[in-house]
C-alpha cells in the first residue's frame, strides 16, 4: 500500500516537471548602434529570446524561411525557440546586422 502511494506520488512529480516548462528562460539580446550583442547566444528549446532595442530606429530579428520579429525604436520583441538547430538571423533594414542563436535539446 505505501509502496504503491509512493509510486504514484512519484509519477505526480514526474508529470508536473514534464508539463511545466520550469527551467524555460528567457536571453536578451540588445540591438545597439546597428549590431546584436552578444552576436551568438545558445538556448534550449523552450527558452524565449527577448531582442531588446536600444536604437531609434527599427530593426528585425529575420531568419531566411523562418520567424520575423520586427522590433520598434526603444522596445522589445520576442520569440520561443521551440525547435533544436542553429538559426542564422539578419536585420531586414540594416543587412549587415547578423547574429546567431543556436537552440539545443532540453
Ligand atoms: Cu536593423
Amino acid at each position: 500500500m505505501a509502496a504503491k502511494r509512493f509510486l504514484s506520488a512519484l509519477g505526480g512529480v514526474a508529470m508536473t516537471l514534464a508539463a511545466l516548462p520550469a527551467h524555460a528562460a528567457t536571453v536578451q539580446v540588445v540591438l545597439d548602434k546597428l549590431g546584436f550583442q552578444p552576436v551568438e547566444v545558445t538556448v534550449v528549446v523552450g527558452d524565449t529570446i527577448e531582442w531588446v532595442n536600444k536604437d531609434p530606429f527599427a530593426h528585425t530579428a529575420t531568419v531566411k524561411g523562418g520567424f520575423d520579429v520586427v522590433i520598434a525604436p526603444h522596445k522589445s520583441g520576442s520569440m520561443v525557440m521551440n525547435k533544436a538547430g542553429s538559426l542564422d538571423y539578419f536585420c531586414r533594414f540594416h543587412p549587415n546586422m547578423r547574429g546567431r542563436i543556436t537552440v539545443t535539446e532540453r
